[in-house]
């Protein structure tokens, strides 16, 4: 944690940034205030405004996504006055309503005070069960956060591939954890337009991606617990969470639907598969009325975000191999581009994790 000098110097350097940014004035007063305060209490508070646009700067710097050019509709809840877990999981239920917004999904961010964390990775994750076989009943990418949930003393759902695990929420050292009410985990049951037995396959996803882990930084301060959330590209479920080997795995499934032939790699059954299982996505979420990305509009508007920034004097900075899309990567503009990969400040970072 930054301190003396250094914070001082980090707090001076992001105040710079937001007042000229905003176009704010009473910079050199708010400065002496900030300055006196550290020098006092070797922390500063920022207000509700400075704490937003610090949020805001944080998405605008994040390297790996590709929907950042949404980064001035952010929304922030200060919640920097609620530190305890029940009061905290209170306000977590109250997020996934507000992101939610009847399917026109916004984007969220929720800042917490001190002294507590969520322990999973996301608000919503389904459960995956290590079976006597060795295989995985849910999702295989969270079977470590399932033991360690079933450790804490959960019980477990009602074992389908889809069960919501709880929300375990540290404070001092000592961890609860909290079930979700049924009507904060919005989902969306997976059809496809042409093929009706697509149903059977009996898949679904939440609609709400709320990354809950990382911690954001922002002159010289950093707030542990500010879960935030927008809205998902379908790439992300279908390419990946229902498509990976190591995930659901569903492309032999999906493949075997359309009748392709699966014992040779040359007939594309996967490719072939995996777009559908993309157009299925798309598909029921536009049906459903909730809003998600594609990869070609995405990654348009963020060449767009990039000349924004460029014409502001800025570099953006970004990491290929996230901001390309898994599915028809050569197809959209981000490919065919070259990206530095910087950490600038305000920014999130990875914390420890209590379950692996
Ligand atoms: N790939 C992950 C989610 C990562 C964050 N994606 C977003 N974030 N769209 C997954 O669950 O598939 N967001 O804040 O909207």
């Amino acid at each position: 944690v930054p301190s003396g000098e250094s914070l001082i110097r980090e707090a001076r350097r992001f105040l710079r940034v937001v007042y000229a940014e905003q176009g704010w004035s009473g910079w050199a007063a708010r400065w002496s205030e900030v300055r006196a305060e550290i020098q006092r209490t070797a922390c500063w508070t920022p207000t509700s405004a400075e704490l937003t646009y610090g949020a805001k700067l944080a998405w605008r710097n994040s390297a790996r996504c590709v929907g950042r050019s949404y980064w001035p509709s952010l929304v922030v809840r200060d919640l920097r006055t609620v530190t305890r877990p029940d009061e905290v999981f209170a306000h977590l239920v109250t997020h996934l309503h507000d992101a939610w917004n009847g399917g026109q999904i916004r984007a969220l961010m929720s800042v917490f005070g001190p002294g507590v964390r969520v322990v999973n990775d996301q608000l919503i994750r389904y459960a995956g069960y290590c079976q006597a076989d060795g295989t995985v009943l849910g999702d295989p990418k969270n079977a470590e956060l399932t033991r360690y949930l079933q450790h804490l003393g959960w019980s477990g759902g009602p074992g389908t591939p889809f069960d919501v695990l709880p929300i375990a929420i540290e404070s001092h050292g000592s961890v609860k954890f909290y079930e979700l009410p049924a009507d904060a985990v919005r989902e969306v049951p997976l059809s496809h337009p042409d093929f009706a037995w697509f149903t059977e396959l009996g898949l679904k996803w939440h609609a709400l991606p709320v990354i809950s882990d990382l911690r954001l930084e922002m002159g010289g301060l950093r707030f542990a617990c500010a879960p935030f959330s927008g809205w998902y590209l379908q790439t992300e479920i279908a390419a990946r969470n229902l498509a990976d080997a190591d995930r659901y795995h569903q492309l032999p499934a999906v493949a075997r639907g359309m009748g392709l032939d699966t014992r040779r790699a040359r007939t594309l059954w996967q490719d072939r598969a995996l777009v559908e299982l993309n157009v299925a996505v798309l598909h029921s979420f536009d049906a459903a009325g909730v809003k998600i990305s594609d990869h070609h509009t995405v990654t348009r508007h963020f060449v767009r975000f990039e000349e924004r920034e460029r014409q502001a004097g800025r570099r953006v900075a970004g990491r290929w191999s996230w901001l390309v899309p898994p599915l028809s990567p050569a197809t959209t503009p981000v490919y065919h581009r070259r990206y530095e990969d910087r950490h600038d400040n305000p920014n999130f970072y990875p914390q420890t994790r209590l379950w692996a």
